[in-house]
């Protein structure tokens, strides 16, 4: 029923580990031990895991405390051949970040919060992840006076480039995927947007080792398209990682299943991340996990916990099936071509022709029927509904 196609499935322990405690109301649920979800993940039918820092250690654990509790994931994930894919950090549940991590206006909180990212980062290299994760939740503001915003996006760069300058000295196999959000635990979060991370890696000396995890409901909060945002990623070669969920409109982060959202949307993802670009076929590809970052609802005992935790794999599995059909269908194929979807793929200037060319060429613009062009039918409304139609079947 959820694992049978091969994919590399992961969850991050703290969404199955999640007790339901909100804005409103307590813990809904009793802590679950992290050796317990590793190995009912591997039973749900997962391939890896994810953590922070704080999910397996307490903050302000002693070291022979700490030893102990990663000792506990390390046996977890050798018993259940698990692989520890990417390691993270918790730079907001202490009220010490209240204003930030690297971006606080605390300098002393600053040198803290780098303390901390670092030595997850020896962690990482420790347990074999290859993917460190920073997730920037607290780094913004609610109110725009309270920070002097070019000073923060400098501490921000200072941060990331000190923590990408560290991984290249120690020589680890390390990469940095940054997460946007707009919005959620604070009123403003920076970087919150795959295009404004993508602007801000751009700016790094140590850009190169720094790339993506954009996660669905994050794009969709800010009203924007998620699978737009991955093919951007892509195209600029910075897709490292992915956080799936589900979200349904401009609200506050819902953390759904994978598919309990925007499920057409999720249709595309898949599709995307499966099969590629339609008209590119030698484009690039996203080779990383399937990482889910949904929370079980608080109204779920632990059965839905692991209900949950299948439902996001088998959303997954389900439109993997139904992408594949998609494009195997011969009337698909014939209306992506009648769309210009591979048109669209062949350069606008043929091989060598230059601007002079270009300006030469009449049948370009002076002799060009505009009116004539204007009248061509795309099909992309029937392109849609052979989707949904492959979707819930007809
Ligand atoms: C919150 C984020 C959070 C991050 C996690 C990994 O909305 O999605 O769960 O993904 O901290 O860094
Ligand atoms: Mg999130
Ligand atoms: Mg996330």
């Amino acid at each position: 029923m959820t694992n049978n196609s091969g994919i590399n499935y992961s969850f991050g322990l703290w969404t199955v580990g999640w007790q339901g405690q909100d804005q409103f109301g307590g813990a809904s649920r009793a802590p679950l031990p992290a050796a317990e979800s590793i190995h009912k993940l591997a039973e749900a039918g997962a391939w890896g895991f994810t953590f922070h820092d704080d999910d397996v250690v307490p903050f302000g654990s002693d070291d022979a405390t700490r030893d102990r509790l990663l000792g506990e994931v390390k046996t977890a994930a050798e018993e259940t051949g698990l692989t520890i894919e990417m390691v993270t950090t918790n730079l907001f549940s202490h009220p010490v970040f209240k204003d930030g991590g690297v971006t606080s206006n605390d300098r002393s909180v600053r040198r803290f919060a780098l303390r901390k990212v670092l030595r997850n980062v020896d962690l990482t290299a420790e347990l074999g992840a290859k993917t460190f994760v920073m997730w920037g939740g607290r780094e913004g503001t609610e109110y725009d006076g309270a920070k002097d915003l070019h000073a923060a996006l400098e501490r921000y760069r200072e941060g990331v480039d000190l923590v990408a300058g560290y991984i290249k000295e120690q020589g680890y196999d390390i990469k940095i995927a940054l997460e946007p959000k707009p919005n959620e635990p604070r009123g403003d979060i920076f970087l919150p947007t795959i295009g404004h991370a993508l602007g801000f890696i751009a700016e790094l000396e140590h850009g190169d080792i720094v790339g993506l995890n954009p996660e669905t409901g994050h794009e969709q909060m800010a009203g924007l398209n998620y699978t737009h945002g991955l093919a951007q990623a892509l195209w600029a070669g910075k897709l490292f990682h992915i956080d799936l969920n589900g979200q349904r409109s401009i609200k506050f982060d819902q953390d759904l299943v994978f598919g309990h959202g925007d499920l057409l949307s999720a249709f595309f993802t898949v599709d995307l991340v499966e099969n590629g670009f339609p008209g590119t076929p030698d484009g690039p590809r996203y080779t990383g996990p399937r990482h889910f970052d949904y929370k079980p609802s608080r109204t779920e005992t632990t059965v839905g916990v692991w209900d949950s935790a299948r439902a996001n794999i088998e959303s997954y599995e389900m439109l993997a099936r139904k992408s594949a059909a998609y494009r195997a269908d011969p009337e698909v194929q014939e209306a992506f071509k009648n769309a210009g979807i591979f048109e669209l793929a062949t350069p606008t200037l043929a091989a060598g022709e230059t601007v002079a060319d270009l300006l030469a060429d009449t049948s370009s613009f002076e002799d060009f029927d505009a009116d004539a062009a204007a009248q061509r039918d795309f099909g992309f409304v029937r392109l849609n509904q052979l989707a949904l139609r492959h979707l819930i079947g007809s």
